[in-house]
């Protein structure tokens, strides 16, 4: 443990000099970029900024960067007080360090390497710990054409795709990793992406990371933008082995077929989301489905231009566990903090009705206030937490779960500077309380810095 936070301390200690280093040389950036969770996305093309657009040759570039955050989390009564896991508070360490080599127009390598640490944690995660090793290591090949574009990606990548499943996982200190092909097409108002890749199982020690066995994502989606509005069709095809999902570990093979739209009018923006699933868990066939549906309102002109959003999200339960077909949803790569960060609610057999209200007190300050109801569709499935863990016990009894608050602020002191928060937690429902459960409750604190 000694040993651990020492190691942990001098990397932070190195990690900080170097990066106050910079930013203290950086304040006459010209042409600077936006800093972004996709580092790779950055155009640093027509920056003087240190370490930036350093020519290596007439058509050959580097860029070099570096992220740093500190998370610390806290819970209370975690997954409903029902698995046995108790009160837990921990720090994480996250240190990056990217080098991002342009050859011309056409080629690019970006490499990524990271340095993760967790202390105080008494049940740790697999996404927690990791000594050194390649967060993201690829090559981009770019063809534009009539202002359309193309773009090949082969390698160690990061995937981002949609805000409720295929996330790069943010919210936990080690970010989730693929290995694959990835293409991307542009063309007019037509976006289309198509990729396949192994998911990356995090090791804890120096280059041992190495694609997770029997599991592989491969799929895609088209999306046509119009004026105001935008219509997208998707489909994946992810396997899995040995995944857990209602009361049954069996090899997982799913098929997830979408359509989605979003359009804005004046002060209005709606969208909506339906995914049906088939394809087979072990011995049973897979018939599931999800949905979303999104209404949000702005009010740019009054103080602090608040907007708010009544929001319902929607992922099908097993209704028989004996008849031979599994109708619980489990997306693919799904994004926890769709929810909250604390873990509390999975997309599967849920029905979430929320209420969030946003603001801007300042330009470099927002502020969300969230109110849930969360409901199982179908009572004789569990309730389920975090990615698709089932609670014990959970099956059968009432629907109704619990009313889950959230408050969350994002604070830019300065261009490198990210403070964030999150408090949440649920008051938990009869049902739950006569199981021996109580009110989970969750708070985190992190401040990143980016160069
Ligand atoms: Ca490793
Ligand atoms: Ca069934």
């Amino acid at each position: 443990m000694i040993v651990h936070i020492l190691s942990m301390v001098t990397r932070a200690f190195f990690f900080t000099v170097f990066a106050l280093s910079l930013g203290a040389t950086s304040a006459a950036a010209q042409e600077a970029p936006r800093l972004s969770n996709d580092r790779w996305s950055e155009d640093w093309s027509q920056s003087d900024a240190p370490f930036k657009n350093i020519a290596l040759g007439p058509n050959l570039w580097v860029d070099f960067g570096a992220d740093a955050r500190w998370k610390f989390e806290s819970a209370t009564t975690p997954r409903f007080g029902l698995t046995g896991a108790d009160d837990d508070s921990w720090l994480q360490q996250r240190l990056l360090a990217h080098a991002n080599l342009r050859a011309g127009e056409h080629a690019r390598l970006f490499v990524e390497l990271g340095a993760f640490d967790v202390i105080g944690r008494d049940s740790p995660s697999s996404n927690d710990d990791n000594r050194f090793d390649v967060s993201q290591a690829f090559l981009d090949l770019d063809g534009a054409w009539n202002g359309s574009s193309a773009r090949l990606r082969i390698g160690r990548q990061e995937l981002d795709l949609f805000d409720r499943f295929l996330d790069a996982g943010d919210s936990s200190n080690i970010r989730r990793h693929y290995e694959g092909a990835r293409f991307t097409l542009n063309a007019g108002p037509w976006e289309a992406e198509a990729l396949s890749v192994n998911p990356i199982a995090n090791d804890t020690g120096i280059f041992d990371d190495s694609v997770v066995p029997g599991e592989h994502i491969y799929g895609g989606f088209v999306t046509r933008s119009f004026e105001s509005a935008w219509l997208r069709a998707l489909y994946f095809d992810h396997a899995r082995r040995s995944f857990n999902l209602a009361g049954d570990t069996s090899n997982d093979r799913r098929r997830t077929f979408g359509i989605g739209a979003g359009a804005e009018s004046g002060p209005y923006e709606a969208e909506f989301e339906i995914l049906g699933q088939e394809g087979d868990h072990g011995a049973q066939d897979v018939e599931a489905w999800g949905a979303y549906a999104g209404l949000t309102r702005s009010f740019a002109d009054a103080p602090w231009s608040p907007s708010v959003t009544a929001r319902v999200t929607y992922g099908s339960g097993d209704s028989d566990p004996t008849d031979g077909t599994l109708e619980t949803y489990a997306t693919p790569i799904p994004r926890g903090s769709w929810f909250s960060e604390g873990g509390f609610t999975s997309h599967s057999n849920i029905i979430e009705a929320a209420l969030e209200v946003s603001a801007r007190p300042h330009s470099d300050l927002r502020l969300d206030a969230k109110l849930a109801g969360l409901w199982r569709p179908e009572d004789g499935d569990f309730v389920y937490v975090s990615s698709h863990t089932a609670l014990p016990g959970s099956r059968g009894g009432d629907e109704f779960i619990g009313l889950a608050p959230r408050l969350r602020f994002t604070w830019n002191p300065a261009r490198h500077v990210t403070v964030r928060g999150e408090w949440t937690m649920v008051a938990a429902s009869d049902r739950i309380e006569s199981l021996g459960g109580g009110d989970p409750q969750y708070v985190n604190f992190s401040v990143a810095l980016r160069y």
